[in-house]
């Protein structure tokens, strides 16, 4: 699939089930009401709208408080997976759009059984390894990756949910935009075990082309999946994000506009997939919506 021919499927996941509170399951809806899908035919490019999976709204979990809501998430992962599934069957690349970082879970579940030698390239202020173990939050939206490399914590019910473990191994990853000082000390843990690779948010924000470019440089030759996690942001110039803590770090969003353009025009890139959008946290600047269709649209 080259860039000029490419064809399209967008699937939402309007859950916030595994977040902190209400806001990310308006996400797929608000991204399509700001015109998503015009903008992204009006550069050339062939979009079908798969639709959504199932609608999820957060409330507490007083039976599970360190892994909250974990069969809604499931539910959505499966959901999301066998969508982005029959995309892939198609040819299609495909747009995801969370709800939250959980979301990259289905996409690697739909495409590394069809492409063993996949990657993730994971764009997230955090690196989502933590399990319950070495978070009270409960919030499994950042427990992702730790269930797709199966470290030890992970839940079996999400883990085996995903195909046979692990579904992805280390070499298959690359950590873009984190902030070292923002994971917790099991995440660091994980990190150095795993040996993990990462280029760091300041790296992003400064020459966004050439971190991109070190990033696609470390993973392997198949297909790839660019997860972002708009908290990867500076939240004060775009206020998108579920966490609020990204203020006056990391990149703006024309920069990471920069870096996703460069990875979406790369041979392997198959899917898109964009997380912790909480609509709510843009009502006081709503230009920020406008701006993030414009950078999606513009980078693929
Ligand atoms: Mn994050």
């Amino acid at each position: 699939m080259t860039v000029d021919d490419r064809t399209l499927v967008i699937v939402g996941a309007p859950s916030s089930a595994g977040s902190y509170a209400p806001g990310q399951e308006l996400a797929p809806a608000v991204l399509r009401e700001h015109g998503l899908v015009d903008r992204l035919r009006s550069r050339g490019i062939t979009v079908t709208d798969a639709g959504d999976g199932p609608v999820q709204i957060w409330s507490p979990d007083d039976e599970h408080p360190l892994a909250q809501n974990l069969g809604d998430v499931v539910a959505s992962v499966t959901a999301v997976a066998e969508k982005v599934g029959a995309a892939l069957d198609d040819g299609a690349d495909v747009l995801l759009l969370g709800g939250s970082c959980l979301v990259a879970l289905g996409a690697m579940s739909a495409l590394v059984p069809r492409a063993p030698d996949a990657s993730l390239l994971y764009i997230d202020r955090h690196s989502d390894l933590n399990t319950p173990q070495t978070t009270t939050d409960g919030a499994l939206d950042w427990m992702g990756l730790a269930h797709l490399l199966d470290v030890p914590g992970a839940l079996p019910e999400l883990r085996d949910a995903l195909g046979p473990a692990p579904l992805l191994t280390p070499e298959h990853v690359h950590l873009l935009g984190v902030v070292p000082s923002a994971s917790t000390p099991g995440e660091r843990r994980i990190r150095d075990a795993l040996g993990l690779q990462m280029t760091v948010s300041d790296d992003l924000a400064h020459d966004p082309r050439a971190a991109a470019a070190r990033a696609l440089e470390a993973l392997g030759p198949g297909p790839i999946v660019a997860h972002v996690d708009v908290d990867v942001l500076d939240f004060t110039d775009a206020p998108l994000a579920e966490d609020t803590g990204g203020r006056n770090t990391g990149p703006t969003l024309a920069a990471l506009t920069e870096a996703l353009a460069m990875i979406c025009r790369d041979p392997r890139f198959r899917i898109l997939s964009i997380g912790e959008f909480n609509p709510t946290r843009a009502v006081g600047a709503p230009e920020v919506i406008d701006r993030l269709v414009d950078g999606i649209a513009h980078a693929l």
